[in-house]
C-alpha cells in the first residue's frame, strides 16, 4: 500500500514506513513521499484530501498531515574530513560532491568527521572498498563515503555514491538522469584535465594550512611526496602563482564555453536543472572559496570571470551548502 503523506517537513524522505493504528492494531504502512504529488496538489486541498480519504479507509485514526507519525528512515552516515578556522568546516572538493548531492536530494544524513589518518582503518571497519591503488600497489581508501543503515550499504567514491542515491531514492531529484551516465563519466575526466592540474598548486597549500594537526601532518607528508617538495613552494605569491591562476581562469572560460555549446547560454550542464556535472564544478569552486577565503584576491577575481556567471552559478548552490554539526569518528 502506498500512502502519500503531504507534509512539507517530511517531503524529503522518499521511502519510509508509517506507524498507523488500523482497526485498533498498530501496523506499519509503506509511505512514499513525493515532491511531485505535493507540488501538484498542494497541502490539504481537493485531490490531496482524496488521497487522505482513501488512506482513511485503511485507518480509522489516520493522522493529519502535520502530525503524521512517520518512522523515519534512519539518516545516512556521511563521512567527511574536517577543516579548522574556515567559514565552513567542510572543505574537501570530493566530499562536497556528496554533501551537495545529499542536500539537493534532501536525504536526511549525519556527518561523521574523520581525520586523514583514520580514513583507511574506518573504511576497512565499515567495509567500504578502496577507490584506487597507491603507487606501491596498496589499496587507496578515500572519502567521501557513506553508510546507509536502511540498506546496510557502505560505499566510497563520490560518483558511485551519486549513482547509488539516484537508484535507491528514486523520488529525490536525480543528478545523473537516465542515459547520461557515460557523458557524466566523460565530463569528470575532462573536468580534471582542464582544471585540476592548474588549481592544485594554489588550493593544496591553502588546504594544509586549514587542517587540524593530525590531518595536516598526514596531508603535508603525502602531498609533498606527490608534488616533490614543500607545499608553500608550489605557488608562492608572484609570477608562479599568477601563471597557475591564469590557467585556472582559462579552465573556467572553457566550462563557460561548454555551457554555451548549444548556441544558447545554459545555466547548467543539463539545461535548467542542476546535474552531477554541476555538482562537480561547484564542489571545486566552493573549495577555492573556503580555503582561500571569500575575502581573498582570488575569490574577488573569480567573481568577475566570464561576465560574472560563476557568482550566479554558485548562488544556485547556496541553499545546498548546509553543514550539520555532526560528530567525531569513533574507531
Ligand atoms: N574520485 C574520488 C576521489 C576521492 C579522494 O581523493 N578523496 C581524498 C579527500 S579530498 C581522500 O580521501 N584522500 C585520502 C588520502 O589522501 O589518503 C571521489 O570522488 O570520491
Amino acid at each position: 500500500m502506498a500512502l502519500y503523506v503531504l507534509d512539507s517537513t517530511i517531503l524529503r524522505l522518499c521511502h519510509a514506513q508509517a506507524d498507523l493504528r488500523i482497526d485498533g492494531e498498530q501496523r506499519k504502512v509503506d509511505v512514499c513521499l513525493t515532491r511531485s504529488v505535493y507540488k501538484t496538489y498542494g497541502h490539504g486541498y481537493g485531490p490531496t484530501q482524496g488521497i487522505f480519504q482513501s488512506a482513511a479507509t485503511l485507518s480509522r485514526q489516520i493522522p493529519t498531515p502535520s502530525t503524521t507519525h512517520i518512522e523515519m528512515p534512519e539518516p545516512i552516515i556521511f563521512y567527511d574530513i574536517p577543516s579548522q578556522g574556515t567559514a565552513l568546516k567542510a572543505w574537501s572538493p570530493n566530499t562536497w560532491k556528496t554533501r551537495y548531492t545529499l542536500n539537493i536530494k534532501g536525504i536526511p544524513y549525519k556527518t561523521v568527521w574523520v581525520d586523514y589518518p583514520d580514513i583507511e582503518p574506518l573504511m576497512r571497519k565499515i567495509g567500504a572498498l578502496p577507490t584506487d591503488t597507491k603507487a606501491n600497489g596498496a589499496p587507496h581508501y578515500t572519502l567521501p563515503a557513506i553508510y546507509d543503515p536502511n540498506t546496510k550499504t557502505a560505499l566510497a567514491e563520490s560518483a558511485l555514491i551519486a549513482h547509488y542515491l539516484d537508484k535507491t531514492y528514486p523520488d529525490t531529484p536525480r543528478l545523473i538522469p537516465a542515459g547520461t551516465a557515460a557523458l557524466h563519466a566523460a565530463f569528470t575526466q575532462a573536468f580534471f584535465t582542464v582544471l585540476v592540474k592548474a588549481l592544485l598548486p594554489i588550493t593544496i597549500p591553502a588546504t594544509a594550512d586549514h587542517l587540524p594537526p593530525r590531518s595536516e601532518a598526514y596531508f603535508r607528508a603525502t602531498r609533498e611526496v606527490i608534488f616533490g617538495g614543500p607545499l608553500q613552494e608550489l605557488a608562492p605569491p608572484g609570477p608562479k602563482r599568477e601563471k597557475h591562476w591564469a590557467e585556472v581562469k582559462k579552465a573556467f572560460a572553457t566550462f563557460a564555453q561548454w555551457l554555451q555549446a548549444d548556441g544558447v547560454d545554459k545555466p547548467f550542464f543539463l539545461g535548467d536543472k542542476i546535474g552531477y556535472a554541476d555538482v562537480t564544478v561547484a564542489s571545486f569552486t566552493v573549495w577555492i572559496r573556503i580555503v582561500l577565503g571569500e575575502d581573498s584576491k582570488e575569490w574577488a577575481d573569480l567573481k568577475t570571470w566570464d561576465g560574472g556567471r560563476w557568482v550566479t552559478y554558485m548562488d544556485a548552490f547556496k541553499k545546498y551548502e548546509y553543514v550539520d554539526a555532526g560528530e567525531a569518528v569513533v574507531l
